[in-house]
């Protein structure tokens, strides 16, 4: 396996990063999932948009141009032979000292391009449906740190996972600090009532994901199914009619039971199928070809 790291492709053994780095001493730095499909890149300009976003958020200088990054990225997958990829961009604040003042990383950040397979959950749950539970560990107020600045420090995620896992499942609706639904760990969360699709918005604590307005734009324009973007309470959740999670990493997953709650008659629901076979017409026919 070939890794892009600063500006070279390296056997995955040789793609080492000092432990002086800001990313893994603290953190410090930002990265995004992008997958490729049948030779394209899905939606690899809201993508880079987002890392330059997050950047500029943290004050942090990507060490390329977005025409640059885009043929770093092309020529990592070409490298791998792959046809269908899941790809990791990440950018690290750079080698620095032991203290957290990003002014003593002298080094231009790092930029490390990792292109493989992804299996966020076993397959079964796309065809029955996945359950899943809300934890106890709040998403990180908004005011303090914003859920769209995708940094490396995933711990509010992990934590929450963690909880999920140990209730016996494999994903955890998080809530806001005001105790409504904000997202899960690594997906946006959709419920569907009376043909109407409900989603938290960005003020409720989610990352607005690029999988998360593809479904907005697929359900409004495709399907006409009207699509309100607000404030979602456990009770609309568990009385929903169908739910289902949207990720870059986890695709169109449907939810079938919340908290011990069944959705519906406990199958994935009819619209989640449309827009699950409608999500991958769209990522195998757009895109920016890698070839
Ligand atoms: N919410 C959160 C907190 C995320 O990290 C999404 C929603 C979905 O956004 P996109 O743009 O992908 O539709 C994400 C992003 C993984 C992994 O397992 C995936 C994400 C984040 C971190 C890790 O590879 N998804």
């Amino acid at each position: 396996m070939k890794i892009f790291l600063d500006g070279k492709l390296v056997e995955k053994e040789d793609a080492k990063v000092s432990v002086f780095d800001h990313g893994f001493l603290y953190g410090d730095g930002i990265f995004e999932g992008i997958r490729a499909y049948n030779d394209r890149i899905f939606r690899l300009k809201e993508h880079l948009e987002r890392l330059w976003a997050s950047a500029k958020a943290v004050n942090l200088e990507i060490p390329m141009h977005k025409k640059e990054m885009e043929k770093a990225l092309i020529k990592t997958i070409l490298a791998n032979k792959l046809n269908d990829a899941y790809i990791r961009l990440i950018v690290t604040r750079g080698r620095g000292d032991l203290g957290l003042d990003p002014r003593n990383c002298a080094n231009p950040p790092s930029v490390v391009i990792i292109t493989d397979q992804i299996k966020m959950y076993p397959e079964e749950f796309y065809e029955k449906g996945m359950e899943v539970v809300t934890v106890s560990t709040r998403r990180i107020r908004q005011d303090s740190l914003s859920p769209n600045i995708k940094s490396l420090n995933y711990l509010n995620n992990i934590l929450a996972k963690m909880q999920a896992v140990k209730s016996g499942v494999d994903e955890a609706i998080m809530l806001n600090a005001e105790g409504y639904v904000a997202e899960c760990t690594g997906d946006n969360i959709f419920i569907v009532k009376n043909g109407v699709l409900y989603t938290p918005d960005g003020s409720e604590g989610a990352l607005i994901g690029i999988t998360r307005d593809a479904v907005i734009e697929l359900a409004k324009n495709k399907s006409k199914f009207p699509v309100k973007e607000g404030r979602l309470s456990l009770y609309e959740v568990y009385t929903a009619d169908e739910c289902f999670l949207t990720g870059t990493a986890a695709e169109i997953v449907p939810v079938v039971a919340v908290d011990s709650r069944v959705i519906a008659d406990g199958t994935p629901g009819k619209i989640t199928a449309k827009l699950i076979k409608e999500f991958k017409a769209l990522v195998r026919s757009s895109g920016t070809p890698v070839k």
